[in-house]
């Protein structure tokens, strides 16, 4: 069969690669942007997956920034972003485009999968709509739409595209039989058949719900637990070694990235429509979104002690990314912390090893060297060595740990100020 990937990013370059190494089909991907074709016809992949990087130096697969190059695919799989707009409602254009894309190309007998994170509804209330509608042809009858939600993790190194199991759902049996065969020819985990398209649209934004559920649950026992005088990493800690039933979650200075502080908010809306309101899941959203802030109440009382102000005040920000070890602005709760220093008119420094053109400074030593207070707002590996010893020698008064990856006794230890959020 031909197989079009449209979306070249963290989901559809690796999986171009797989269906290319494992399977006799022919491959096409299709990428609106010209840089990142160019970067891959070098060769040079353009995300942070150690697995494609590999694949990438033994595939040989045509690829275009011209979408013609999908025209008569058997199959075209969908791996565009899945954002939202300002005001947190669904951004549903990327998926829109590239349906839209497809009615151009798209016959009688062929199949669109969705493996964009999207919420129950989107493929039967706005892609099978777009197509029947463009093309005049029949959903389950002359073409196949099937959701197969990706479940790549940026970054890790062991799960990848080959192992992580799958679930996929269709707008018919055959279809789901069909495709679930063509995922497992090249992945080697479960591909779990689902009913209907709306339970496998339902399963990727739970899994990523109930990760923000529980880190908002944690964020809040760390505001409770601050002022009870309670340390809750050390009853997380304690409550981990409770062999079933408990699985930690971390406070932080706040939730990043392209998922988790994203999909609830699909399944928020979509719900809204149809007559109910998510009050949990808005209410976790409200507490995650709210960490940026009180970590800077928590700098501000700090420095209260040193009868210091934020303003005027030279407060080295490390990390911008959102995740520690990957390059990703993504919803970065940094980016908040770094627009309320600078409301607050601090002497901001900004140091983060993967975005040195953001970094206002040029080493980590400088940023130690320079600062009054520190905070830390990613758990980069390269942070989690900062000593008392080392923070000492650079006269650093105060240590605000944003992601808890500091040694806090041995920071006290060193006579230096230490607040990490809920310990
Ligand atoms: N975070 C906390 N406390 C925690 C865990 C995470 O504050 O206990 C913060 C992180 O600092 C980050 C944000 O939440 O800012 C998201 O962290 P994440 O570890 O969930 O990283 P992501 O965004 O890369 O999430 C991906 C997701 N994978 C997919 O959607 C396929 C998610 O489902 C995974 O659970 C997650 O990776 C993972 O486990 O690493």
């Amino acid at each position: 069969m031909k197989v079009s990937v449209i979306g070249l990013g963290y989901v559809g370059l690796p999986l171009a690669c797989a269906i290319a190494l494992k399977t006799n089909h022919t491959v096409v991907g299709y990428d609106k942007n010209k840089n990142k074709i160019e970067l891959i016809k070098q060769k040079k992949c353009p995300i942070d997956d150690v697995q494609c990087a590999k694949d990438l130096e033994n595939v040989n697969f045509e690829i275009s920034d011209n979408v013609n190059i999908i025209d008569n695919s058997d199959i075209y799989i969908v791996c565009v972003p899945t954002p939202v707009l300002n005001d947190y409602t669904p951004d549903l254009r990327p998926i829109r485009n590239a349906t839209e894309d497809i009615t151009k190309f798209i016959k009688k007998g062929q199949t669109v999968i969705i493996e964009s994170t999207i919420n129950p509804g989107v493929c039967e209330e706005v892609v099978v709509p777009i197509i029947e509608s463009k093309t005049g042809l029949r959903s389950a009858v002359d073409f196949d739409v099937v959701h197969c939600p990706e479940r790549i993790n940026p970054g890790d190194k062991y799960w990848n595209v080959y192992n992580i199991p799958r679930n996929l759902g269709a707008t018919s049996p055959e279809a789901t039989k069909k495709m679930a065969n063509f995922y497992r020819s090249f992945i080697n985990a479960e591909i779990n058949e689902m009913p209907n398209l709306k339970t496998a649209e339902a399963t990727k934004i739970i899994e990523n719900t109930f990760r923000d559920i529980n880190i908002a649950f944690v964020n809040e026992l760390a505001k409770s637990f601050d002022v009870l005088g309670i340390d809750l990493m050390a009853v997380i800690r304690g409550a981990s070694n409770k062999p079933f039933a408990f699985m930690p979650h971390y406070p932080s200075c706040g939730v990043g990235g392209h998922c988790i502080p994203i999909d609830p908010y699909y399944l928020i809306e979509r719900a809204k429509l149809s007559g109910f309101d998510h009050k949990f899941l808005k209410l976790a959203r409200e507490i995650n979104n709210s960490m940026p802030e009180y970590t800077i109440n928590l700098l501000s009382e700090a420095l209260n002690n040193y009868e210091k102000p934020i303003k005027k005040t030279t407060i080295g920000l490390l990390g911008l990314s959102y995740k520690g070890n990957v390059g990703d602005l993504r919803e970065s709760p940094s980016i908040k912390l770094k627009n309320i220093l600078i409301e607050k008119g601090a002497d901001l420094l900004i140091y983060d090893p993967f975005f040195p053109e953001m970094s206002n400074v040029n080493s980590l030593d400088e940023i130690l060297n320079k600062s009054y207070a520190i905070l830390i707002a990613t758990d980069h590996d390269i942070f989690k060595n900062i000593t008392g010893e080392i923070l000492k020698k650079n006269n650093i008064n105060i240590v605000i740990d944003g992601k808890n990856c500091l040694n806090k006794i041995d920071i006290l230890n060193s006579g230096i100020y230490y607040k990490g959020i809920g310990t």
